[in-house]
């Protein structure tokens, strides 16, 4: 009885001990993601939030803030630079206006299967890192979206069929997509699409079925067309600042939680394609293969896609595209 009384106590000291010492050094981070919470990509990165949180034993705790709500999607890159916030998530090809090496995986059907991704992934990896590095950013993990289709409000066919018709891009290429297949381009973060498919700002996209599901979007929309154009990343990106103070064992932490997050990620990427198509048909869509004529038409226009981005990107695209194909 009486040393039963002792063991509860002492360990009531040691846990009083140990809150005080995590107390004394805690750190909390902020995790600004633009996407919504139920996404897998926000998903992945709340477990990697706790793994960090056990893994250092609370000295670093790591709080994520999905659906745009810390900062928009657009603003979560420059804020982590100039370390308003330490660590976040983004779409590594919205920033293809900046550096066009980060539109390497929107090329279309340059890559267009999970396994494929994996391998452009290597093949880009140490270039994407280097120019993130002189970014004042440190590249933590990157994990794919499901392949990309077509959404639109009415039966589609051929290229002709979408001319005049207003389109939401997310970056760079998808804009040029919709110049090449005469739409009207609009950029709206995936936060804000259903409002804009609601209104007609815009009544097609490019995008995975991971996002029409989130977004609800046979509330106004009928058709995904399944292409299968590329597989475009998300990253976890820390300020450098901020890393470069961390302690090696925590920086150890860090970087094994981000190892695993980008394996189960991209697995659960892969499970969440299914069942996002399947979502979207259950909404009352029609989802199926484009036909043939729409995608004969659409790699016509990949080609030159495939082209520009090559003459832009310069020896480094090159060598990035060279590496992937010798995988293949
Ligand atoms: N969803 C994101 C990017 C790619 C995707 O599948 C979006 O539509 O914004």
């Amino acid at each position: 009885m009486r040393s039963n009384h002792l063991t509860r106590l002492s360990v009531g000291v040691a846990a009083a001990i140990l809150t005080f010492a995590g107390s004394a050094s805690a750190e909390k981070w902020d995790m600004p993601m633009a996407y919504s919470a139920t996404n897998f990509h926000s998903a992945t990165g709340a477990e990697f939030a706790k793994c960090v949180t056990t893994g250092t034993g609370g000295a670093i705790e790591i709080v994520t803030h999905p659906s745009g709500s810390l900062f928009k999607g657009a603003e979560i890159k420059r804020a982590i630079q100039t370390g308003q916030a330490p660590i976040g998530e983004r779409l590594l090809s919205g920033h293809q206006n900046e550096n066009v090496l980060f539109g390497f995986d929107s090329i279309p059907f340059l890559a267009t299967s999970f396994d494929d991704s994996v391998k452009l992934w290597k093949a880009a990896k140490p270039s994407i890192e280097k120019v993130l590095d002189a970014q004042n950013l440190k590249l933590l993990y990157a994990v794919p979206w499901p392949p990309q289709g077509l959404y639109f409000k009415k039966e589609v066919n051929s290229v002709a069929d979408m001319k005049g018709v207003k389109f939401r891009s997310y970056n760079t290429a998808t804009a040029r997509l919709a110049e090449l297949t005469g739409m009207l381009p609009v950029q709206i973060e995936a936060a804000e699409i259903s409002q804009a498919f609601a209104t007609g700002v815009a009544s097609s996209m490019v995008s995975s079925g991971s996002t029409g599901y989130d977004r609800k979007v046979w509330e106004s929309l009928t058709h995904f067309y399944e292409v299968d154009a590329w597989l475009p990343r998300n990253y976890v990106m820390v300020n450098k600042g901020v890393w470069n103070k961390t302690s090696k064992a925590n920086q150890g932490v860090i970087q094994g939680c981000a190892t695993l997050a980008e394996y189960t990620g991209f697995w659960r990427s892969k499970e969440y394609t299914g069942f996002t198509l399947n979502g979207l048909r259950a909404g009352g869509m029609t989802v199926g293969l484009a036909g043939d004529k729409l995608v004969a038409e659409l790699k016509e226009i990949g080609k030159t896609m495939t082209a520009e981005w090559l003459e832009k990107a310069g020896a480094e695209g090159k060598a990035i595209v060279d590496a992937f194909r010798a995988m293949k």
